[in-house]
């Protein structure tokens, strides 16, 4: 049976989880046999988008591009997860304008500003706020929220065995999985 292809698009602040949960569902789908490829920073902005940085224009062509390589990988059959900022709203929406209706399920992880700066794994908030890195999301660049996401989840309140369940449970619901 043919499997029906889309782009899991997780969008939230650096730390928030989206890398911890995508690669967490990728792994149940894997179980239940499903072709998945995951898009993240270490193969993409290492790789085809070396080069590009976090100023507004840089974010917007990087986005713009791993839309356009998600959507070769729906054409190609596959469940793609794709774990970005992406923090513009209008950025997004062109994203999904590229696929049909029902191939982009936005999945917001709201984990607030707060604990993603408590938390802080890689330093790079206390790097922000002491001035050292520019254009950094949530404290000199902006977040814009998504106003409908077909999911949100906030990892600070949420296991993240129970955060894959709603997106696998959406995904079942509808007959992706
Ligand atoms: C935000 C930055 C920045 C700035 C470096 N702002 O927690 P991380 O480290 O691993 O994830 C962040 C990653 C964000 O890259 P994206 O490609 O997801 O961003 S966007 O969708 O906005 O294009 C963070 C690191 O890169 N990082 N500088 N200034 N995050």
């Amino acid at each position: 049976k043919q499997q029906k292809p889309v782009i899991l698009w997780f969008t939230g602040l650096s730390g928030a989880g989206k890398s911890t949960l995508a690669n967490a569902v990728e792994e149940r789908l894997l179980a239940l046999e499903k072709h998945t490829y995951l898009l993240d920073g270490d193969n993409i902005r290492h790789g085809l988008n070396r080069g590009l940085g976090f100023t507004e224009a840089d974010r917007i062509e990087n986005i713009r591009r791993i839309g356009e390589v998600a959507k070769l990988f729906v054409d190609a059959g596959t469940i793609v997860l794709s774990a970005f900022i992406s923090p513009l709203r209008s950025n997004r929406d062109y994203v999904r304008e590229l696929v049909q209706e029902g191939e982009f399920v936005e999945i917001f992880v709201d984990t607030p500003l707060a604990v993603c700066e408590q938390r802080d794994s890689k330093g790079l908030y206390a790097k922000a706020r002491r001035g050292e890195i520019a254009n950094f999301t949530g404290i000199s660049s902006p977040y814009e929220p998504p106003e409908q996401p077909e999911l949100r989840v906030d990892m600070s309140e949420m296991r993240v065995e129970d955060a894959v369940e709603l997106v696998v449970g959406y995904l079942r619901e509808r007959g992706y999985v």
